[in-house]
C-alpha cells in the first residue's frame, strides 16, 4: 500500500502532493513501482495535527481518487463518513479508517474496511499513552471491531504510533503474530514514523528509509498481509527478497506487497 497524502502538513510528505496533478503522477509512479493499493488521504493524522473540515478534505482527495481508480485499487484514508462515501462513489474500494468507526459506510458500499487501533485523538494521542498490556488490549479492540463490522473484507492494523510509546510500538511489532493469529489480514504502517527516528539516533523523516524497509520486512515476515509505505520500490524489493528466501509469511499471499517473486 503506497501512501499518498494530499495534505499540507503530514509529517513526512506534507505539501509535496497538494496539487492534484502532482499527486496523481506520484500515485501512478507508486503503481509502476509495484504498489497493489494507493492510500489517498486528505487529513493529516500526525501527532498534534489540526482537524480539516469536510469540504476541504473532499476538495483534496476526490480528483485524485477519481484519476487513480481506473489504474489501481484505491483506499481512502479518512475519519469522516462523508469523505469515505464520496471517495467510494469516485472509485475507491477500501476504507482505511484510523478511527475504526466507519464499518457501516464500507458495508453499505460493499467495500473493504481497515480497522486501525488508536488510543485517543491525533491532537493529544502522544501526550501520555498508557496500557496494562498493549498487545492484548489492541488485539481485543481490533477483534471486537472486526467481528461486529458486518463487512465482508476486514483488515486489522495495530496503529503504530497512534497513542503509543516507543516501547508500545516495539511490543506490537514483536508480537505481531498474535494479531495474525486472529485470522484477519493484518496491515502495518511503520514507514518514516517517529519511533524509527528514536531508534536510529534522531534521523529525520526523510532519512528513515532503511529503518522503514527493515520494519516493513519484519512485519511481512511475521505474517502481515500488507504494509503501508511511502517508499514503494525498495519495500517491494525487500518483500520479493523475503519471498524468494521463503521467509515472508505474508509477502506471497493475497494482498501481499508485490507478491513473492
Ligand atoms: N499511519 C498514518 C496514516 N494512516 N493508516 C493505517 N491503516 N495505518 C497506519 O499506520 C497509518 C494510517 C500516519 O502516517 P502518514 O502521516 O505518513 O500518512
Amino acid at each position: 500500500m503506497g501512501v499518498l497524502n494530499v495534505t499540507p502538513d503530514s509529517f513526512s510528505d506534507g505539501g509535496r502532493w497538494l496539487d492534484a496533478d502532482a499527486a496523481v503522477a506520484h500515485g501512478l509512479r507508486m503503481v509502476a513501482e509495484g504498489a497493489d493499493v494507493v492510500d489517498v488521504g486528505g487529513e493529516s493524522t500526525r501527532p498534534g495535527a489540526d482537524p480539516v473540515d469536510v469540504d476541504e478534505e473532499l476538495r483534496r482527495v476526490l480528483p485524485v481518487v477519481d484519476a487513480l481508480a481506473p489504474h489501481v485499487r484505491v483506499s481512502i484514508d479518512t475519519r469522516k463518513a462523508e469523505v469515505a462515501e464520496a471517495a467510494l462513489e469516485a472509485g475507491a474500494t477500501l476504507v482505511n479508517d484510523v478511527s475504526a468507526s466507519l464499518a457501516p459506510v464500507a458495508a453499505a458500499a460493499g467495500a473493504g474496511w481497515v480497522a486501525m487501533h488508536m488510543q485517543g485523538v491525533p491532537r493529544s494521542m502522544q501526550v501520555a499513552p498508557a496500557y496494562d498490556d498493549v498487545v492484548a488490549e489492541v488485539r481485543a479492540f481490533l477483534v471486537e471491531r472486526a467481528s461486529s463490522a458486518g463487512v465482508g473484507e476486514v483488515w486489522i492494523d495495530p496503529g503504530i504510533g497512534f497513542g503509543k510509546t516507543l516501547g508500545h510500538n516495539l511490543a506490537l511489532l514483536a508480537h505481531l503474530g498474535e494479531l495474525v493469529a486472529t485470522g484477519y489480514p493484518v496491515l502495518v504502517g511503520t514507514s518514516r514514523k517517529a519511533f524509527l527516528g528514536r531508534l536510529t539516533g534522531g534521523a529525520e523523516a526523510d532519512d528513515r528509509l532503511e529503518a522503514s524497509v527493515a520494519t516493513a520486512a519484519w512485519a511481512l515476515a511475521q505474517g502481515a498481509a500488507m504494509v503501508r509505505v511511502h517508499d514503494v520500490a525498495p519495500t517491494v524489493a525487500a518483500a520479493r527478497l523475503l519471498g524468494d528466501a521463503g521467509g515472508a509469511g505474508g509477502a506471497g499471499g493475497a494482498g501481499g506487497a508485490g507478491g513473492a517473486g
